[in-house]
């Protein structure tokens, strides 16, 4: 076994923020799967998307190139994109370099044209061109009125879920005999919307006794107009009159676990199949969500609940239980996984930076920080102790990650920390590349900022 590359397990969890019980960023979520996975590998505690939505998030993963260096920054299918329209992905690049490769479910944002495509993947499930599966149960009506905000428990069997039929194909997968080195993506739809799952993950939850998220009610004073109008003011007001918060996160941690019941399932069949002790396992997220925080819903931010994403990655032999705070990224992982699997040179020249001297020293000194592009011009970069933000429009926030960890104090105002932010800024993107076709910046920055004086009244009636 000692020369045989190793297979690669990729699972990725759709709008997956840092609720894995393990990260501790909100402790009863229920994940005990993900948890036994962070035992046996490396949790990434600082881990960051490069795009808070799903497509320009996948597609700067799968291709290694930052959305300020291609212009993919919005839902423009990958191959659209005239940068990465010859681009080797990931899962191309293992192609090349002798191994099978096959997936199941969202792994790329969408189905075609979005990909996934029979150039890169030797076998798709159930196909290239119906790549994530749906449950009957989901189709709920999704109005102008709820906003897409659909949840609640489903009386349905699990086995008629759509996360659980590609972790049943990934599953038989790992039954199968290779005459190569595999590389395996399972992409998971939840806990993405509707927030539906059988109603037992619901029951593991007792609603009345969920911690409340922690909302500062003048968080928004302190920040300039581009950051408040991310926010979404629509939704925002909806949930809070309809007193929705809590049935909302709910639906959201019962997701969670369903979703995490399904990796549980796959990790059991890798440990009980012969390649237990060669398989790599990546188990990552591609972008946050808000649940009121900075008042409003949803991801399509630059704060941290946008930006912040689970990243697990397991080494037999190599990785054990191990926290990291370091920022990285999940860019990274190309040339990580190129690294691990001691692939060939990548085709195009990848952005981001192989994490390996993270996994055999999780406190390696580290000095690169994560960067989030939202739209053109408008970043966020993290490091182990700040987060510094810098809108299109030269607009700024700096947080003390260490002492303020709901980013709630901005200090970029604050002469005393004019050293801090020079030496952030100096990562920002130097290329800013036009909005590839299909997008205009302005759809990012959209919504006005929500009437304070409602939530402040709502608040005072509870
Ligand atoms: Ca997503
Ligand atoms: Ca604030």
């Amino acid at each position: 076994m000692e020369n045989k590359k190793p297979n690669v397990l990729f699972i990725v969890a759709d709008d997956f923020r840092d609720f894995a019980g393990c990260m501790l960023s909100y402790p009863q979520a229920k994940t005990p799967n993900i948890d036994r996975l962070a035992a046996r590998g490396v949790l990434f505690a600082n881990a960051h998307c490069q795009a808070p939505m799903c497509a320009p998030s996948r597609n700067s993963l799968l291709t290694g190139i930052r959305p300020s260096t291609s212009g993919a920054y919005g839902f423009q299918p990958l191959r659209s994109i005239p940068m990465l329209a010859d681009a080797v992905t990931l899962p191309k690049h293992f192609m090349n370099n002798g191994y099978y490769v096959m997936g199941t479910g969202k792994i790329h944002h969408m189905p075609l044209p979005h990909g996934p495509d029979p150039s890169e993947w030797h076998e798709y499930w159930p196909s290239f061109e119906n790549s994530t599966l749906t449950f009957n149960g989901e189709a709920e009506p999704k109005s102008k009125e709820n906003y897409g905000m659909v949840f609640g428990p489903r009386d349905i069997p699990e086995e008629e879920c759509g996360d659980y039929a590609h972790a049943s194909w990934a599953i038989e997968q790992l039954s199968k005999e290779y005459d190569r080195p595999f590389f395996l993506g399972l992409g998971l739809y939840k806990p993405h919307l509707p927030f539906v799952c059988p109603r037992k993950y619901f029951e593991l939850y007792e609603k009345d006794k969920l911690q409340d998220i922690y909302i500062k009610e003048d968080d928004l004073d302190d920040i300039p107009d581009a950051g408040k109008r991310l926010v979404k003011k629509k939704i925002t007001q909806y949930i809070r009159e309809n007193h929705m918060e809590k049935d909302v996160l709910h639906a959201y941690l019962a997701c969670v676990s369903h979703m995490d019941a399904q990796v549980g399932r796959v990790l059991d069949a890798l440990e009980k199949s012969p390649y237990a002790d060669n398989t790599i396992i990546v188990f990552w997220g591609d972008n946050g969500w808000h649940f009121g925080e900075k008042h409003t819903y949803k991801k399509f931010t630059l704060w941290g609940e946008s930006t912040r994403v689970p990243l697990i990655v397991s080494c037999p032999g190599k990785t054990q239980n191990r926290i990291c705070t370091k920022p990285v990224s999940l860019i990274d992982l190309y040339p990580t996984l190129n690294e691990l699997c001691n692939l060939g040179k990548p085709t195009q020249e990848l952005e981001g930076t192989s994490i390996v001297p993270l996994l055999d020293n999780p406190e390696a000194d580290w000095d690169i920080p994560a960067i989030t592009t939202h739209g053109r011009d408008s970043h966020c970069i993290t490091s182990e102790f700040w987060k510094y933000i810098r809108y299109f429009d030269g607009s700024e926030e700096l947080y003390n990650r260490l002492y303020d960890r709901f980013e709630w104090n901005n200090l970029a105002q604050n002469p005393n920390y004019a050293h801090i932010k020079e030496n952030l800024k100096r990562f920002l993107p130097t290329v800013s590349a036009p909005n590839a076709p299909g997008f205009t910046n302005q759809q990012y920055f959209s919504s006005d900022y929500p009437d304070l004086e409602h939530w402040r009244k709502h608040n005072k009636s509870q």
